[in-house]
Formats: structure tokens, C-alpha cells, sequence
């Protein structure tokens, strides 16, 4: 079954919408597999948003990402990483669907409260990036069978 990486950012922390952004993933029925509390390096910013380092956002990208804490979580579910980035949201809070995350919580780009991986590829960097093998756990969620049919399952 798919496994994705959710960070949510400083913004989100200083605005008190941690538990609110964690609940909307819960309560879809995505099974947490991993949570804890980090404070990302410069180094670990750079890696982490490799594909944007030559922006000219990107200082301000690492400021704000290595400021404060982050909370970074794994969910786990059939098509995890479409289903997640769905909550999320577009990258432009502003254009974000009402009902997602962005949408919902953030006016900004700069400031759009969360990231999710974005693909299969990246999903299984992130989860290595993140989390130590024994940072995730393996347990039975007993409401499985309600969460999906038979043939949904693997
Ligand atoms: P996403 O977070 O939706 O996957 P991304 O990977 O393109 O989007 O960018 C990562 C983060 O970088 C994004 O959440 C916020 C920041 N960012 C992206 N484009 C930006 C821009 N044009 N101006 C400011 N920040 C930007
Ligand atoms: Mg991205």
C-alpha cells in the first residue's frame, strides 16, 4: 500500500492549525504510519527542495523552513500520494480549491502551510529523508474493513 510524507510548516505552528491540518487526513481515512517533530537544517532544505535552489525565492524558501519547527507525518492508503496531494492543494494557496488544505487555510505561496509528495519517486526520498526504519510502525488498523471494500484491499 502507497506510503506519502506530509510536512506541516512554520506558518501552520505559529498560526495553531497543526491539529486542524493533521485532522483532515485522519478523518479521510488515511492511516498514520509516522509523526514527529524536526527542525530542518539549512543542508536538509537545500536536499529537500533540490529542484528549487536556483529560484530566486529559494533564501527565502530555507529562511522560512528552517525558522521554526515542522511537524512531518507518513499516511499510508490505496493511492496515497494522489489522494494527499488532492487534500493539499495547488502550490498558490490564492488558487487553491476551497475544501483543501491550501485552499482552506492560506492566502499564500510563500506560506501554504504544508508540503506532500509529489510522486512515487519522490515519496520513497522523503520517507528515507525523514523517518528511520523504526520511526515507522506496522500495526492493524481495525476499521480497515470499513474504510475499504474486498477488492480494494491488497
Ligand atoms: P508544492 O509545495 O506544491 O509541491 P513546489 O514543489 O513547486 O510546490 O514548491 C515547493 C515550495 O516552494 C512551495 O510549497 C512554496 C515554495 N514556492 C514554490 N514556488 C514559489 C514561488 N513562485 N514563490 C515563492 N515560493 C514558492
Ligand atoms: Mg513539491
Amino acid at each position: 500500500m502507497e506510503k506519502t510524507v506530509v510536512l506541516v510548516k512554520p506558518d501552520a505552528f505559529q498560526r495553531g492549525l497543526v491539529g486542524r491540518i493533521v485532522a483532515r487526513f485522519e478523518r479521510k481515512g488515511l492511516k498514520l504510519i509516522g509523526m514527529k517533530m524536526i527542525k530542518i537544517s539549512p543542508e536538509l532544505a537545500k536536499e529537500h527542495y533540490a529542484h528549487l535552489v536556483d529560484k530566486p525565492f529559494y533564501p527565502g524558501l530555507e529562511k522560512f523552513m528552517t525558522s521554526d519547527p515542522i511537524l512531518v507525518f507518513v499516511v499510508e492508503g490505496q493511492e496515497a500520494i494522489e489522494v494527499v496531494r488532492k487534500i493539499v492543494g495547488v502550490t498558490n494557496s490564492r488558487k487553491a480549491e476551497a475544501g483543501t488544505v491550501r485552499g482552506d487555510f492560506s492566502m499564500s505561496t510563500g506560506r501554504n502551510t504544508i508540503h506532500a509528495s509529489d510522486s512515487q519517486e519522490t515519496a520513497q526520498k522523503e520517507l528515507a529523508r525523514f523517518f528511520k526504519p523504526e520511526e515507522l510502525f506496522e500495526y492493524d488498523l481495525k476499521v480497515w474493513d470499513y474504510l475499504y471494500a474486498e477488492d480494494e484491499k491488497e
